[in-house]
């Protein structure tokens, strides 16, 4: 079933910096072509233009390496925009670099002042948002989130993202209102009870973070497991070429920010 988590009228992404290969990453295996990301980029922009969606494809920021990965910036939501504190010393600036572009599409535009949270952190369901603490999100960037969306009724979980994982959505991803991908050594943790859960197969953990936009899931090439059986539960599963993210740790959910504008 389709919700305001799932359903989108616009994305938000921007073009691979050349300095991607200078991009951050917790163990190296080889920098990433940049002429290779920039394909997987546009197939990935593709795919979401195919869904019917208006996409606001913005310029390279060569001062940002990781500047691809626009949804840790902001987390966007049909009441408004919060503006993260990213707890990466090398990606702080990138909130302030999105921050004019969702000036156009948002009313409503808050900015978070203390701590640090990234959006690959947070996880928007159809009935609360689930933060992980990470390496990039402390207490105080959660708190600070809690008091921003307070009065837009939006509950906030803080939860743990699991040790020597980069992102809690790293570990998962939004499959429908009710039904979330996982890892097993997230899920372990008893932190989607109450959810449908599926489980990534056996050495496939790096696909959990898939994303569904409009009723297509964005889904990492290259996990043949999974992908079948996510196939079989009836998704409409989009296969896109992930390799090059992947070597500087980004997957499908950190290439795009997700909303529905309210202006
Ligand atoms: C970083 O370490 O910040 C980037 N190299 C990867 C960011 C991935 N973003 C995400 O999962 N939301």
């Amino acid at each position: 079933m389709s919700s305001s988590a799932t359903r989108f009228s616009h994305a938000i992404t921007r073009l691979p910096a050349k300095s991607i290969v200078d991009g951050l990453r917790a163990c190296n295996t080889g920098n990433p072509s940049h002429e290779l990301f920039q394909e997987h980029h546009a197939a990935y922009v593709s795919v979401l233009k195919e869904t019917g969606a208006e996409v606001t494809e913005l310029p390279a920021l060569e001062n940002y390496s990781d500047s691809v990965f626009v949804e840790d910036t902001a987390l966007c939501l049909k009441e408004g925009v919060i503006i993260m504190r990213p707890g990466a010393p090398s990606r702080a600036g990138e909130a302030a670099a999105i921050t004019s572009t969702l000036k156009t599409l948002f009313s409503d535009v808050r900015v978070i002042e203390n701590g640090h949270i990234e959006g690959g952190d947070i996880l928007v369901t159809a009935s609360e948002i689930l933060v992980g603490k990470s390496e990039r999100t402390d207490a105080e960037g959660i708190a600070a989130l809690r008091v921003c969306v307070a009065d837009w009724g939006y509950k906030v979980r803080e939860l743990q993202t699991p040790a020597d994982v980069l992102h809690f959505k790293t570990d998962c991803g939004l499959l429908d209102e009710n039904t979330i991908l996982s890892t097993r050594r997230l899920a372990d943790s008893g932190c989607f009870e109450g959810y449908r859960v599926l489980y990534t197969a056996e050495d496939e953990e790096a696909s959990a973070n898939a994303v569904c936009f409009n009723d297509v899931i964005l889904f990492p090439a290259g996990f043949p497991k999974t992908a079948a059986m996510l196939e079989a539960e009836g998704y409409r599963i989009v296969q896109i070429p992930n390799t090059e993210a992947a070597k500087v740790d980004g997957g499908m959910s950190c290439l795009s920010l997700r909303l529905t504008p309210n202006i």
